[in-house]
């Protein structure tokens, strides 16, 4: 079932008329209203009404995750306080997050995108949904329930983790649809293997998963241990949360909400526009956000996109899946992690080197970090007792800043790999990306 019928499948000149509209709009609203883009945009030397055709959008400039850091927490909200009725934020490169903010009729539009999402996998108000993302700042669960709500679902909102339980409630209240992350889909598959629980008998029928790289591999085993059928959903809070992009059924790349998001993709090197077909950096605006309007919103993601029809009926154009991306930023269990930031935990605690290597592997579909950190050689040759409270102290301290657990391991001055070129911090034993 298409939920917007009407926008989901507009031609092409109709759509692109409704998306100037929106995006003069959007453009005056930021220029009044929030005085970093209009310095920018005055820096520039473009004024809202230099944007005439769509094509336009390549005058006004980028804005980047260090954008919304130095205008942390409100300051690129677009409208008073009194009329954001929700926070969401997620971990930014340096410890500060990156806060976003939602009027009530940004709810609605979530929602809206959201329950399309969910329809293009299958869902209707007889399903019942298990959203297994967590809930709180961090979009998935949030974003997910309202959408299946709006969609007329019945929703069990039960958040991540208490994975026996997950399953104990999908048999009892014959779940048929699950979102959540796709490793945590894996790992719940695994833990009902390991249970006896053969999920084959289950009604569950398809799966919205994002938030996270995968690959066709890991869908092909999700969907042959669960039975179902595996949807790709792409989306960021900068320019949303999930609701951005979804697949449909056809499983062969992700509509993009484009009535409600510009996107381009670009060279990361040189900021120029690239036609459809060419990998690149996806770029967003926004066009109907009226808190957190978001203008030319570098992403650091990978893709490319394709224009032609999809058999499904649905005339927005689609995504390739995430191939990678142009920064370092890991995405541990769900949680998008930043080198830096675990480097600012170490520098806060002192006594240790400025030396770590971050390594992560997927054991049993469950995400591992392991930091070494190198001591001194006189720490090293301390009390056991004492390494064992630095190691604590690290591992709590990443725990409360980053919310996720990783095994310290302290070693030797030296032990590190030095590099001659840019120091290597990241040793990620898991093939994401690869199709
Ligand atoms: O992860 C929003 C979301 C929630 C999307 C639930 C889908 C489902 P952030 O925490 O801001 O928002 O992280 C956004 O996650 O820039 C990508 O690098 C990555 N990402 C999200 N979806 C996918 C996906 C949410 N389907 C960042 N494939 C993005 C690959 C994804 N990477």
């Amino acid at each position: 079932m298409i939920w917007n019928l009407e926008y989901e499948s507009m031609s092409r000149p109709r759509l692109e008329e409704l998306q100037l509209k929106r995006l003069k709009k959007t453009i005056n609203r930021v220029y009044e209203r929030v005085p970093f883009y209009r310095d920018k945009m005055t820096a520039a030397g473009v004024k809202p009404d230099d944007i005439r055709g769509l094509d336009d959008l390549k005058y006004l400039p980028f804005t980047t995750k260090q954008d919304l850091r130095d205008n942390y927490p409100f300051g690129l909200f677009a409208v008073p306080m009194d009329e954001v009725v929700r926070i969401h934020a997620s971990s930014g490169t340096t410890g500060k997050m990156t806060v976003v903010g939602y009027t009530r009729n940004d709810l609605k539009v979530w929602a809206q995108v959201m329950a399309r999402t969910f329809a293009a996998a299958g869902g209707t108000s007889y399903d019942r949904i298990q959203v297994a993302y967590g809930y709180g700042l961090f979009t998935g669960g949030l974003g997910a329930h309202y959408g299946a709500e709006m969609l007329g679902a019945t929703v069990v909102p039960i958040s991540g983790g208490n994975t026996k339980r997950q399953l104990q409630i999908m048999r009892d209240f014959k779940v048929t649809m699950l979102a959540c992350t796709p490793s945590y889909a894996l790992y719940m598959a695994e833990t009902a293997e390991e249970e006896g629980i053969d999920l084959h008998e289950f009604p569950l029928k398809a799966g919205v998963f994002g938030a996270e790289p995968w690959s066709e591999q890991m869908r092909a085993q999700i969907e042959a241990k669960m039975g179902i059928k595996a949807i790709d959903i792409y989306g960021l809070s900068e320019v949303i949360g999930p609701g951005v992009a979804s697949e449909c059924l056809e499983q062969n790349g992700l509509h993009i909400n484009e009535d409600h998001f510009i996107i381009e993709v670009i060279d990361p090197e040189t900021g120029e526009r690239l036609p459809d077909g060419e990998k690149g950096e996806l770029v967003f605006t926004s066009l109907t956000k009226e808190a957190f309007p978001i203008v030319r919103y570098r992403t650091r993601d990978i893709s490319l996109l394709y224009s032609e029809a999809c058999a499904c009926g649905r005339t927005l154009k689609r995504m390739n899946r995430i191939l990678g991306r142009t920064d370092d930023m890991l995405i541990i269990r769900g949680v998008n992690v930043f080198p830096t930031q675990i480097e600012n935990v170490l520098l806060e605690i002192g006594e240790v080197e400025p030396q770590y290597l971050l390594v992560v592997d997927r054991k049993g579909n469950l995400d591992e970090l392991e930091i070494w950190v190198e001591i001194s050689e006189k720490l090293f040759s301390d009390e056991v007792r004492k390494l064992e409270d630095l190691e604590h102290r690290i591992k709590n301290e990443i725990i409360s800043t980053l919310g996720i657990s990783a095994r310290i391991k302290l070693v030797e001055p030296k032990t590190i790999p030095r590099s001659e070129g840019k120091a290597k911090r990241v040793v990620d034993k898991r093939d994401l990306y690869s199709s």
